[in-house]
């Protein structure tokens, strides 16, 4: 197994619900580590650039102004598996669908609002870790 790093985004409408150190919570219960963090309140072009691959998709315009409709809390998660375990923790895209026990069945509304934000494979974690955070933010112990 593989040591990895993913991008979590704990997203505005968990935050707005203060559910931020319960979903925390499932990342370290699960054998993530937080490695780096910090809240931030996007802008819609802030939002645009980080979802740019979705750009040329119907839902593109809303899903900019939710991620930027109030704070959200931006981490880097490591451990054994994690883009995969972060996946498995988040359940489905949409919560109607996610399986039981999962952050979106148990804190998202709707698909808009769906509570997290996870990398989906090697290449966009490390896109998306290095959007946010720069080498020095990210206090990782030594292997
Ligand atoms: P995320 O990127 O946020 O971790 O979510 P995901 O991989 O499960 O879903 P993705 O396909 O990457 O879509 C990004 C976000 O766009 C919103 N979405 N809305 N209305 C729709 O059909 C639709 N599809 C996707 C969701 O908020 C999704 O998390
Ligand atoms: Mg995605």
């Amino acid at each position: 197994m593989a040591t990895e790093r993913t991008l979590s985004i704990i997203k505005p409408d968990a935050v707005a619900k203060n559910a931020v150190g319960a979903i925390l919570k499932r990342f370290e219960d699960a054998g993530l580590r937080v490695v780096a963090a910090k809240m931030m309140h996007l802008s819609p072009e802030q939002a645009g650039g980080f979802y740019a691959v979705h750009k040329e998709r119907p839902f593109y315009g809303e899903l900019c102004q939710f991620m930027s409709s109030g704070p959200v809390l931006i981490s880097v998660l490591e451990g054994e598996n994690a883009i995969s375990k972060n996946r498995e923790l988040m359940g489905a895209t949409d919560p109607k669908k996610a399986a039981p026990g999962t952050i979106r069945a148990d804190f998202a509304d709707s698909i808009d609002a769906n509570a997290v934000h996870g990398s989906d494979g090697p290449e966009t974690a490390a896109w998306e870790i290095s959007f946010f955070f720069s080498q020095m933010e990210i206090a990782s112990r030594p292997a």
